[in-house]
């Protein structure tokens, strides 16, 4: 078994103008398509061949820097698909809005918080917002690295994620990285986002 490219439920035009369709092509059919076909070349005849990328992610110090870098490229880009869309944006509902009030302090210092994550994170890397012991919290990481890798700074299960790499914007925004995080907003996917707490719960 390999892992494969998880297809798109939107077009590459779908996000515009948040994201541009040029942007989404090139960071889905090859940005991530790399890191698809470097972790299988990394796991060709290993144990890990039949592990699920959570699995891998969770071990991550066992396995040498291809797999981490390949892995986490993997893994983080199927899950920023996932909880970004059209004709999304707005606000949560329910109990996720519940718990961003309750350990977050409301939506607007949510925002805030996590906009400061992705604008400070030096470099290359993601922002997060992750349930950890049965709270919500805002964190990031450098690199293709995740709250799921035992190596992280800041464990946790992922609910909500941003990809700060210069190639996820910079053909449309260049330098302009908290324009990028603000236009993020228009494209969560609140549903999906709800759906990953209630099973992190
Ligand atoms: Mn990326």
């Amino acid at each position: 078994m390999s892992f494969e490219l998880p297809k798109l439920t939107y077009e590459y035009t779908a996000l515009e103008p948040n994201i541009d369709a040029r942007t989404m092509e090139i960071h889905h059919s090859k940005h991530h398509q790399a890191y698809v076909t470097n972790l299988n070349n990394a796991l060709t005849g290993t144990d890990a061949e039949n592990l699920s990328i959570e699995e891998i992610c969770k071990n991550i110090s066992k396995y040498p820097m291809p797999v981490r870098n390949n892995g986490g490229g993997h893994f983080n880009h199927s899950f920023f698909w996932k909880i970004i869309g059209p004709n999304a944006g707005g606000s949560p509902s329910g109990k996720l809005l519940d718990a961003i009030n309750a350990d977050l302090g409301g939506m607007d210092k949510f925002k805030e918080e996590f906009a400061k994550a992705a604008t400070t994170r030096f470099g290359s890397g993601w922002a997060w917002l992750c349930l950890k012991e049965g709270k919500l919290c805002v964190c990031s990481t450098p690199n293709q690295d995740n709250p799921l890798m035992d190596i992280a700074e800041c464990k946790g299960t992922p609910v909500l994620g941003l990809d700060v790499w210069e190639h996820a914007y910079y053909l449309h925004y260049q330098n302009r990285r908290p324009d990028y995080i603000t236009a993020f907003w228009n494209l969560v996917n609140w549903a999906e986002v709800e759906k990953l707490y209630a099973e992190a719960l």
